[in-house]
């Protein structure tokens, strides 16, 4: 026999060769569950309301106790801030404003830092998350994804602590499928990691058809669309 075809049957016959055991199920020392802005803003009766985005909060409780990694995101600006339609007169939310670093989606006022509305709803049950990034506090710049400000550059810190801690993939979860969650998905490819996100646990603003080019988008960009099944099931 051919070294090669008895590499194969070795590899057919001991499980830790096979593809199962290389990509083990979500959940382990090197996956982290980041739960993506579920603040009170963008909850039905927020300022910036995302239609179902309560319903993303039991789907979340019930797979956040299999990671050992979870991390929460909180949008977090400063009065006056550049992404709200209030800050440029004669605006309207939803119309785009040119800034050095792109075109800017304006927004209704939204999770001011230090206001209730800001808080996490407080029905998460995340008492075992590790870390909590805010982003969004300069006045003068966006930041959609977690990882990186609206300008691409500008670090948030959380890839930092990510590779601190070996993680290597993340498994989105949260509010909206088509802002914060695209923009951190797409940035965290672009940074080397393994990407899902959890259908079921997200909801989008969908302005303009923004919801169905995000999925577009990711998929494209090899982020896998999980469905909360796939999560459930037993460890093979
Ligand atoms: C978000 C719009 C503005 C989000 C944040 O969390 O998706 N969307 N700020
Ligand atoms: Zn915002």
């Amino acid at each position: 026999m051919p070294v090669h075809h008895l590499f194969l049957a070795l590899a057919a016959a001991l499980p830790w060769f096979s593809p199962a055991a290389a990509e083990p199920r979500w959940g382990g020392a090197r996956d982290a569950l980041v739960v993506i802005d579920v603040q009170r803003c963008f909850l039905p009766g927020g300022s910036l309301a995302v239609t179902g985005g309560d319903q993303v909060v039991p789907v979340i409780n019930r797979l956040a106790p299999r990671f050992e990694n979870v991390v929460i995101t909180q949008d977090w600006h400063p009065p006056g801030h550049v992404s709200f339609a209030s800050s440029h007169p004669g605006r309207q939310v939803h119309q785009q404003v040119p800034m050095p670093y792109g075109p800017q989606t304006l927004w209704p006022d939204h999770c001011v830092q230090g206001t209730a509305e800001a808080e996490l709803t407080p029905d998460l049950k995340l008492a075992h998350a590790r870390l909590i990034v805010r982003k969004g506090l300069r006045r003068d710049t966006d930041s959609y994804s977690a990882l990186l400000e609206a300008d691409s550059r500008t670090p948030t810190g959380l890839h930092g602590w990510l590779a601190n801690m070996g993680i290597r993939r993340l498994v989105l979860v949260g509010l909206a499928t088509d802002y914060c969650v695209l923009a951190t998905a797409l940035d965290a490819r672009c940074l080397g990691y393994a990407v899902a996100v959890v259908e079921e646990a997200t909801r989008g603003i969908n302005v303009n058809g923004s919801l169905a080019r995000a999925w577009d988008q990711m998929q494209r960009a090899c982020v896998e669309r999980l469905s909360v099944e796939a999560l459930d099931a037993p460890p093979r």
